[in-house]
Order: C-alpha cells, then structure tokens, then sequence
C-alpha cells in the first residue's frame, strides 16, 4: 500500500452500516473488481471496486465478501490463495492474517470455498443482494462478473427477493466517515501541492502533457495512486469542451489555461479545478469572465448547508450565472423572455454545479438527496464562450457541516490579482 494504514474499524462501521439496513432473512455478496483487459497479455492497473472496498479495505482481485443476517456469523471473505508459483510473478499476495489486518473480518476462506458457503446461505435467506455499480452516468455494453452474477442467481432462485444492493450501498457512502474526510483531505492537499508545482511552468510552449506529468509526478511522489479522473489540461478554445482530455496542445502566451484535476488517496478522490493565464497576465475581457465566476462560486459556494439539494444550488447557480451574462452581455433581457427550447444562458453554462465526492470523482448519490453533515460534494460554476475562447470553471472539494461547509481546497489560490502576483 502507498497510503498510511487506515483503522479498520472504519470498515467494520461501514459493514454494519450495511448489515442495519439489509431486511431479515438477507445474504449479500459483493465482488471485487475483476482484473480489466488492456492489451495483449497486460491488465489496466487494478483499481477495487469502490463498493468492495468500503466494505473490506482489500485492494485484490479475486476476492468476495458475503453479509448475511441468517446466522451467528456475519461477515465471510473470500481470498485467492497465495501460491508460491503464482507470487513468483505477481509478488506476494494477502495472507489472511494481513487480510484481517486490514479488513477487521475474522471469518476468511479461500475462494474455493465461495461457492459452497453461499449456497448454504442462500438455502436459509428470503433475500439475496448482489452488488452492482448502477452508477447512472455509466455507459457500457460489457457485462461485468456482479451483472452477470445477479442474472444468474434471479433465473436460479425464483423462489426468492433478488435485488441489488446499490441503494443501500448508495445510502451508506453518501455520509462519509471522519476517516474517510480525512483521506479525501489528503488527497485534496496532495492536489494542492500539484497547482503549486505548476503554476511556474504556464508558460507559452510547454505542452499541455507536460503539465499532466507535473502533476502526475506529484500525486506518485506523495503517496496517492494517481488521478482520481483523466485531468483536463486545456488552453485556448478547448478550454471550452468540458470533457477535453487529449492534452496535446501547445500553451500560448495569452491563452487561458484550464486544469480540472485532482489525486486519488486511499482510493477516495480530489476535484478541483483553476484557471490560469498563460504567461501570467489575464486580459482585461478575460479577467471580466473570471471575475464573473469567482463571484458565483463564492455566492452558491455559501448556499451549502444541510437541507439544501444540489437540485436547489442548481437553480441558484442558474440565476446568478444569467446575471453575470447579463453583465458581460452575452445574453439579454428579450433572449431570456424569448427563450427556446433551452434557457439563454444554457448557451454558456450547460453543466451541473456539484456530484458527491468520494471512492467515486462523480459518487454516489443523485442531485435531490437532501444534504446532511458529512457529505462531501463539488462546487463548480463556468461560463463558456467559444467565440472568445474563454472557458472559466472554478472548483473546489467541499465538505457539509453541521452550520454550512468546509472548503477542503481554500487555500488553493483563486483570486484572480493573488494568482497574477504568484506567477510573476
Ligand atoms: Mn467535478
């Protein structure tokens, strides 16, 4: 593990969490991820699944975790076996004592003994979960190992309540625990540190990607895994396509630059983004723009509190954003009267203002949960105009407390004049 130990009672909490809200009569089994395909004989570096890992703290494939409420054992995990011919190659693998370790489970088998020990289960339980990563975002024709597995055990067991378990799963990760703050802190000071890095190397003719490996230097060299999500360098007109990843473009002097990045740390993730001017001088239309967003962020920034929904900050966000287009005269008073199918200022600003934040960039949870102490979510206000080649989104990692919220990245230089006079 690159990361600092984490006490594993924070996942002996996050199972009984789970185990609370399972009905009477409940086996639950939940996979790791299987290794992805990338090439030839190679796999994509092994990522756990988020849901796998909130639960067992365990970063190795080929591993199962069963909860059940049918009897006096609640927790089973499954490892594959540490054979000498096999770690010859791949290194050691979890020993059970370390898996315990690490997980605080006690009850730990050999993969080969998956299949017995859940059809025991499976006898004495009215209801079976599988896990399933339902994010709605995702998009995939693959039929991954837990779909496939819920398929099977619903066509297998007429007789029973076949469910996924991702809205309990989902209930559980929204609130993270102090430990789990406090590793999405590291990982957003360990983001801080990258803008640092790169602030003296904006400057016209590096490449973009020579910035990324600034920050990917960074992220390995302080212990996180690496990108929590493929990092947005982007300058001159692509600092308006909001997803734009390629990064292969050379900075000119004068262009913006806008960086969307943030490490991943114990496998809870960082998002933030900033923009610079390159070469270190904003334009006078340029720091209009700017200063229109930094206006709205730090105004709907303050909107967060328990009670409040995503959905709600949504709306706010809108109206302060058609305000500020109003201002810079983008839109005007008859395109928001006469407006079509999509408002006036959708032409400029066409994203969500905040996700949750957590194992996942974009976490679980959907934008009418009402927010409680302990969620952690993005806060993230833009305006784009392709005609000028101004995309500004501002971006900070915030945490909902009892009275409002905690800026993790505040101390991450926003302020237009502070970030002039650092890059002189
Ligand atoms: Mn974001």
């Amino acid at each position: 593990m690159r990361y600092a130990k984490i006490p594993n009672k924070l996942f002996e909490k996050n199972r009984d969490k789970v185990l609370k809200l399972l009905p009477t009569s409940s086996s639950a089994v939940v996979f790791s991820n299987p290794q992805m395909p990338r090439n030839g004989d190679e796999f994509h570096t092994y990522r756990q699944n988020s849901d796998f890992f909130y639960l067992t703290g365990i970063c190795q494939e080929k591993s199962v975790l069963i909860l059940s409420n049918t009897g006096e054992q609640h927790e089973y995990l499954f490892l594959l076996e540490a054979k000498p011919e096999l770690e010859q190659w791949e290194g050691k693998k979890l020993q059970n004592v370390e898996a315990e370790a690490i997980s605080g489970m006690k009850n730990i088998f050999s993969i080969s003994q998956f299949n017995e020990i859940w059809n025991e289960l499976v006898q004495k339980s009215d209801f079976l979960f599988y896990g399933l990563n339902n994010n709605p975002r995702l998009k995939t024709d693959l039929l991954l190992p837990d779909k496939l597995f819920g398929q099977e055990l619903a066509e297998k067991w007429k007789n029973k309540d076949v469910q996924s378990l991702d809205k309990i799963m989902t209930e559980c990760r929204l609130v993270k625990e102090p430990e789990e703050i406090a590793l999405i802190k590291k990982a957003s000071d360990i983001t801080r540190q990258a803008f640092f890095e790169i602030l003296p190397h904006a400057i016209g003719g590096l490449f973009e990607y020579e910035l990324e490996s600034i920050m990917t230097s960074c992220f390995i060299r302080n212990g996180a895994e690496g990108h929590a999500f493929s990092p947005i360098i982007s300058n001159g007109e692509n600092t308006c396509y909001l997803h734009y990843i390629k990064n292969d473009q050379k900075l000119k002097d004068g262009n913006l630059l806008l960086m969307d990045f943030g490490s991943e740390y114990a496998n809870y993730a960082s998002d933030c983004t900033r923009v610079l001017p390159v070469g270190g001088k904003f334009s006078t239309k340029q720091k209009m723009y700017y200063n229109a967003v930094y206006s709205v962020f730090k105004e709907i920034r303050n909107f967060y509190a328990p009670e409040k929904t995503i959905e709600a900050a949504q709306k706010e966000t809108c109206k302060l954003i058609q305000e500020e287009l109003l201002s810079l005269k983008l839109i005007s008073k008859s395109d928001i009267y006469n407006r079509g199918e999509k408002p006036a200022y959708y032409k400029y600003y066409m994203h969500n203002i905040s996700h949750f934040i957590g194992l996942d960039t974009h976490d679980v949870g959907e934008k009418d949960v009402v927010l409680r102490p302990g969620m952690v979510i993005s806060c993230e206000p833009g305006i784009y105009d392709l005609e000028n080649k101004i995309g500004i989104r501002l971006e900070d990692t915030l945490v909902i407390t009892e009275n409002g919220n905690l800026d993790l990245m505040e101390s991450i230089p926003m302020n237009p004049e502070e970030i002039e006079s650092l890059m002189k």
